[in-house]
């Protein structure tokens, strides 16, 4: 089997592993697990990983390290990003070759070369089953990461996309002695004021077209109020699933620093990602995301979902 990560990783001393922009527990555990299996299998290598750190507003402090003369040298890694716009590397483009992991429908063919499985319901997914095949060796703490963020993109394995595969990659994690009630802990033991955040996104939460459409509308001033993430925010709109009249879910937002509004969109069984492209965005067939300009679009953008869901678009 053509293994070529294998190749670009041994004929590089410096790899630089880049996230997506607004981090999640799979582009985060994709990086922080990718640099600990190299520097376990193999020798002299530096790595380094870049981007903002999930849920902190830091940046990486590897990122204080690298002059440019090791980015001109430097392989770069992306994990978890469809996107090359959304690679979080502020020097992506002074690299000297990239490579491409991840798991998202491709829109954009960037990297000199790939590692990309659409079918798999998380980026930590396609890595752990590539390391396990190049029979590299998985630590308990490389495995800790991946597994966070298998858990996280499969919906603690409740999403469409759970497979076979999805429950090799568990076996082969959890194998490595991870301790998985702590990462169950840690990311699903709420804070009071998370929880709270939750009962007021469903009790403000507009119900639209027969209640088959739900909307969280967060605007500057409240996102600013709720002194939480942004990961934190948008979790709440796990309150509107698994509501049987519910067919599409969104929650848009518009954080302090970015005028614009993002918008999570969810479905069951709707192919959400074909109108989510229209709206300077995409991701998965049924968790997709978009970019408004204002407000406005927003109207637009729901009256585009109740026509999928009339025209029975699935
Ligand atoms: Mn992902």
């Amino acid at each position: 089997m053509k293994n070529i990560l294998i190749k670009k990783i041994k004929a590089y001393k410096n790899i630089i592993i880049a996230k997506h922009v607004s981090p999640d527990w799979d582009t985060q555990g994709s990086a922080y697990g990718l640099r600990e299996i190299i520097l376990d299998n193999f020798k002299n290598k530096n790595v380094y990983v870049v981007g903002e750190k999930l849920n902190l507003s830091l940046r990486e402090d590897d990122e204080d390290i690298l002059s440019e003369e090791i980015i001109n040298q430097s392989i770069l890694i992306t994990v978890d990003v469809a996107n090359f716009e959304r690679v979080d590397f502020i020097f992506k483009d002074i690299v000297k070759e990239i490579f491409k992991i991840d798991h998202h429908l491709e829109t954009d063919d960037f990297g000199h070369n790939k590692l990309v499985d659409s079918s798999a319901i998380a980026c930590t997914q396609v890595l752990t089953l590539w390391a396990h095949k190049s029979k590299l060796s998985i630590s308990q703490r490389a495995a800790t990461f991946l597994y966070y963020g298998l858990i996280t993109d499969s919906g603690r394995f409740l999403f469409d996309k759970t497979n076979g595969d999805t429950f090799q990659s568990a076996k082969i994690l959890s194998e490595t002695g991870i301790k998985i009630t702590d990462i169950y802990s840690d990311l699903f033991l709420k804070k009071f004021e998370l929880a709270k955040w939750h009962h007021e996104a469903f009790a403000n939460a507009s119900f639209l077209n027969n209640n088959s459409i739900a909307l969280i509308k967060v605007e500057e001033k409240f996102f600013k109020k709720l002194k939480l993430g942004e990961e934190e925010i948008k979790s709440a709109l796990s309150v509107l699933a698994g509501i049987e009249e519910i067919k599409i879910w969104l929650m848009a937002y518009q954080t302090p620093d970015n005028k614009k509004v993002k918008v999570s969109i969810r479905s069951r069984d709707f192919d959400i990602n074909s109108v989510a492209k229209n709206y300077n965005g995409g991701g998965h067939k049924l968790a997709s995301g978009a970019k408004l300009d204002s407000w406005k679009q927003l109207d637009k953008l729901i009256e585009d979902l109740s026509n999928l869901i009339k025209s029975k678009g699935n």
